[in-house]
């Protein structure tokens, strides 16, 4: 049996760095320093009643049925929960059936975090800087093995990526926080909403039980009125009253353009005059180009005019004629139209005298059956010489309907702000400012669309069209049990808001598509994956910061999630 060297007394280590003395045998960490105090005996610490010379510690031989003896060998890997099958050849206790003191190889890493590393990986001439970035496990350096300390480097990288992610940390909080404020935001609004629409509903129904009483004595003064307009006469007159502003219009346009015309033609005659003159002094002899183009020109144009043209043209008579005031003896008569009582409402209940004689009794039986049946209804005046409903019954009757639709639209807004209110949105009613918004992820021969609080999407890139996976119907809470990912990107441990998503489109011979949509704290919204567990079942891991802690918000429980 070799021994390893004598066992120093160590005074209490309870508070001393995560570094081991030198003076502790190999391999035991600082929280089992008071086990090996310098003693001639050693006690085994799971089994005090085996006790052991202290120089068999580290002596290469497991002799403690807990291994406790060998904290800096592999003498007692055996015992680890890592270690393969036993008893190996030459174990003492023959079983694993024992449970190890120690929880491994303990490895100081000065300059990063003291680990334990398992009794297995002891002297096995591998370096597992990942667990022992000072190599001391490797001590025996079996095989020529020599692992140089890298802790210097690993414990600066490890450093780095701790504030990396104690920075995102606070962004996410961060975002969080912004994320929350418009939720409140955005929840005042809906509540202000709510408290305005309530006001005005009430006034609303006031509005209604006056205008409809108003309508009722307006309609009833109105009943049996002769309801023609005073001196505006019927349809007919407000034509005739239009057409005549209309022709005046015209009329003074013409003669407008018959001015306009006047004076073009004088230009012309003018330019012709020039030109013409032109034609007759320019002197041929003289090779000016630009003179003999104009000249050609003009005996072109002279030319063309000479053989006529054939349109018609405006006899100044007729123009003279149409420009001259309408009166009794010209143009249209308008007086007679004005002054003629009949309205258009009287011609059409004068129908009967248009007829036929040999008709006129029938229909005229008929047409008064239809009438009692409309005023009845209150579809026409009670009065046939009416033009049918006046303007000051039309503007209480629309004042009384605009008020009762006014109403209903305030209440149906007010109920669906109240349902609105009411929708649970999460912690801190945080999903409150995400609603409607959308991010997604590709995979496969799918895009994944995940829209908060409305639903989610497979939408295929081959063109077959977007398939509904599900509509938003509440959220739960769920432990997740995953490996933590390097990348951050995992749903780790713990509980986890989920958002149920159910009742999407039909699966082929089974049933509607649905999702869980599972979140995890991250500084952006993101879908990490997408998966179909059974058929049409679908999981979504998504990162987003409304699933944060607010790290630094005061009075904020001290969870990590949720
Ligand atoms: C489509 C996709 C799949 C689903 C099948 C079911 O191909 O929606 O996700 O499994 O339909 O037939």
């Amino acid at each position: 049996m070799r021994r390893t060297g004598a066992l120093v007394l160590l005074g209490s280590i309870a508070h001393s760095s995560i570094v081991a003395s030198e003076s502790l045998p190999r391999g035991v960490g600082p929280e089992f320093a008071k086990f090996y105090e310098s003693k001639p005996t050693f006690a085994c610490i799971g089994n005090p009643s085996v006790v052991l010379s202290s120089s068999q510690i580290n002596d290469n031989s497991c002799d403690c049925p807990d291994g406790s003896d060998e904290p800096g060998t592999a003498a007692c890997a055996n015992i680890d929960a890592l270690s393969p099958e036993q008893p190996l050849p030459g174990s003492l206790t023959g079983t694993t059936n024992a449970t190890a003191a120690l929880p491994g190889f303990w490895c100081a890493n000065e300059g990063h975090l003291g680990s334990y590393v398992p009794f297995l990986y002891v002297n096995d001439g591998v370096c597992d800087y990942d667990l022992c970035c000072d190599g001391s496990e490797e001590y025996a350096h079996v095989g020529g093995t020599k692992c140089e300390n890298r802790c210097d480097v690993i414990g600066k990288e490890w450093r780095r990526v701790e504030e990396e992610h104690r920075q995102s940390k606070e962004r996410s909080a961060k975002r969080r926080r912004t994320l929350v404020k418009e939720s409140r935001e955005l929840r005042r609004r809906v509540e202000s909403k709510i408290t305005a629409l309530r006001d005005e509903i009430k006034d609303l129904e006031v509005k209604k039980i006056e205008l409809q009483k108003k309508f009722e004595d307006v309609e009833r003064s109105e009943r049996g009125k002769v309801v023609k307009a005073e001196g505006q006469g019927g349809k007919l007159s407000v034509l005739v009253g239009l057409a005549k502003a209309r022709v005046a219009e015209l009329r003074d346009t013409l003669d407008k353009v018959l001015d306009q015309r006047d004076d073009l033609q004088d230009k012309i005659e003018r330019l012709e005059d020039i030109l013409k003159k032109l034609k007759e002094e320019y002197n041929p002899n003289f090779n000016d180009e630009g003179v003999k183009a104009a000249v050609k020109s003009w005996e072109d144009y002279a030319a063309g005019d000479a053989a006529g043209s054939s349109k018609t043209e405006v006899v100044d008579a007729d123009v003279m004629e149409i420009l001259k005031e309408d009166g009794e003896t010209s143009g249209i008569n308008w007086a007679e139209f004005v002054e003629d009582g009949t309205s258009d409402a009287d011609v059409v209940y004068n129908l009967e005298a248009y007829l036929p004689s040999f008709a006129r009794d029938w229909v005229h039986e008929k047409l008064q059956l239809v009438r009692v049946w409309m005023i009845e209804n209150g579809i026409l005046a009670d009065n046939p010489a009416s033009t049918g409903e006046s303007i000051l019954v039309t503007a209480a009757r629309e004042a009384l309907e605009a008020a009762k639709n006014d109403y209903n639209s305030k209440t149906t807004a007010l109920e669906e702000s109240e349902v609105e209110l009411a929708k649970d949105y999460g912690p801190d009613d945080i999903f409150r400012a995400l609603k409607g918004k959308c991010v997604s992820t590709h995979v496969g021969e799918y895009e994944y669309e995940l829209c908060w609080h409305d639903k989610t999407t497979q939408k295929s890139k081959k063109g077959h069209g977007n398939t509904n996976m599900g509509n938003f119907v509440r959220i739960d809470r769920e432990m997740a049990d995953e490996e933590e990912r390097a990348d951050g990107k995992g749903l780790g441990k713990g509980q986890r808001l989920v958002l149920r998503y159910d009742n999407g489109q039909g699966c082929w011979n089974g049933p509607n598509r649905r999702t869980d949509v599972w979140l995890k704290c991250a500084e952006t919204d993101e879908v990490w994956r997408v998966s179909e567990s059974e058929k049409c079942v679908y999981k979504m891991e998504v990162g987003t910061p409304a699933a944060c802690e607010d790290v630094n918000e005061p009075g904020v429980r001290a969870k990590d999630e949720l």
